[in-house]
């Protein structure tokens, strides 16, 4: 799939030092040191329909000032994301408002890619959609189908093809649940713990077989589409390799998505899925995670069709930490627009108190797990303070436009 273009990203002098971002497997900080040089990160993508709300909207940025930021420590990143193009919710939501699939998951894909473009979030290098990735996930059963873990449920209608999670060297480390919740998420996540024939509540689907009425891709292991978790665990390892940097999602997905992912990508590859499994918290509405189940969404197009600034709702989610669970508010978008207002005013003087130092503790609190509040509060603090450092403005104005990825000319 061809991903929305990149926005323009200044280079700064270049500054050491290291990154640090949170291990949801280890519950502790970890450096992203990669010794080639090369960041390898994978960030899930979004299944196309009602996109993009602010939830999604918060766990990309979220990953984007990571990319900022190990692009500034002097990394390249490779930045893969995947598209759920074919899966049970997206048929479902295509059924009920009574459009073909695909149509629904381009015109989402379309929306996504405007609204990224819109909140300069920077375009993945691969971009990858679940129903061109067929063939690797094919092969990735097959490969795994060889250790043994692979098996057809015991349904003699549909011997659907499924993945013997228990397998796998440190199933469970991730999401750290005992069996009773493990089930109980996964039944609520897309699992099936209750389908007769499986040899483990917990194994997850790799392969459907073909359901009339529904796609289906000819395949090795019969007429089929794929599974979820296969379908990144198959992306992620073609495109990055095995125990590639950074797993990255809103924290929905420790379980069972990324948990199983790591437990197929082990088994396939016999060594660490990725090292560092970073996840956002969720953003709700009015008491509520924000999702399409619950139909709270505030759509990031909706927005910007109000006429809304898009650098104003970057800032509205940058305002709270990556990590935490919150709810957006009307105050928090008020907010940011008076913070927009505050930072273009001064960097639109004539001049200002030096930025170095400015600059310097923008990047400690990024490289410190991406507190962009404390980040917001180091430019606030320089916004109001007076100086006659000419170049200062500019400078400030081309770090918070490399660093926070907002643009505050025009
Ligand atoms: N296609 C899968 C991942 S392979 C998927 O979860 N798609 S999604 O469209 O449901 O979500 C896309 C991303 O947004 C995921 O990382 C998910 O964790 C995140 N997300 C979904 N809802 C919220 C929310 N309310 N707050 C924060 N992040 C969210
Ligand atoms: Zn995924």
């Amino acid at each position: 799939m061809e991903a929305w273009s990149a926005p323009h990203v200044p280079t700064l002098s270049p500054a050491a030092g290291q990154v640090l971002v949170h291990d949801t497997a280890l519950a502790e900080l970890l450096p992203i040191a990669p010794e080639s040089g090369e960041a390898r990160m994978y960030v899930c993508g979004i299944t196309p329909y009602d996109a993009t709300h602010l939830g999604h909207a918060n766990t990309y940025v979220a990953f984007d000032l990571l990319h900022r930021v190990l692009l500034d420590a002097g990394l390249r990143v490779c930045y893969t994301q995947n598209v759920t193009d074919i899966d049970d919710p997206l048929l479902e939501r295509a059924e009920a408002t009574g459009v073909d699939w695909r149509d629904l998951a381009q015109g989402q894909v379309n929306l996504f890619a405007a609204d990224m473009t819109a909140l300069r979030v920077l375009p993945p290098r691969d971009y990858v959609g679940a129903v061109e990735a067929i063939p690797v996930v094919v092969d990735l059963i097959e490969s795994l189908k060889l250790t043994g873990a692979i098996y057809q449920v015991d349904d003699p209608q549909y011997p659907d093809w499924y993945f013997e999670v228990r397998r796998a060297p440190g199933f469970g480390r991730l999401s750290k649940l005992t069996d009773d919740e493990a089930v109980a998420v996964f039944a609520e996540r897309g699992g099936d713990p209750e389908r007769p024939g499986k040899r483990d509540p917990l194994d997850c689907l790799v392969w459907r077989l073909e359901r009339p009425g529904e796609p289906a891709w000819e395949s090795r292991l019969g007429r089929g589409r794929p599974g979820w978790h296969i379908e990144c665990t198959a992306i992620a390892l073609q495109h990055l390799g095995a125990d590639f940097d950074i797993q990255g999602g809103g924290s929905d997905l420790i379980f069972p998505h990324h948990e199983m992912c790591a437990a197929e990508g082990a088994m396939a590859t016999r060594q660490p899925f990725a090292k560092v499994y970073a996840h956002a918290g969720m953003v709700g509405l009015d008491g509520e995670k924000m999702s399409k189940s619950k139909g709270n969404l505030v759509l990031v197009s909706k927005l910007r069709g109000d006429g809304v600034d898009p650098m104003a709702i970057r800032l509205g989610l940058l305002a709270r930490h990556y990590r935490s669970d919150w709810e957006w508010t009307d105050q928090a978008l008020t907010g940011a627009i008076g913070r927009l207002d505050s930072w273009r005013a001064a960097v639109g003087r004539g001049a200002a108190a030096p930025a170095g130092p400015v600059i310097a503790a923008l990047r400690d609190a990024l490289r410190t797990d991406l507190d962009a509040p404390a980040a917001l509060a180091v430019v606030d603090g320089w916004a109001a303070t007076d100086g006659d450092d000419p170049a200062a403005p500019a400078a400030l104005a081309e770090a918070i436009d490399a660093l926070l990825g907002v643009a505050l000319a025009g």
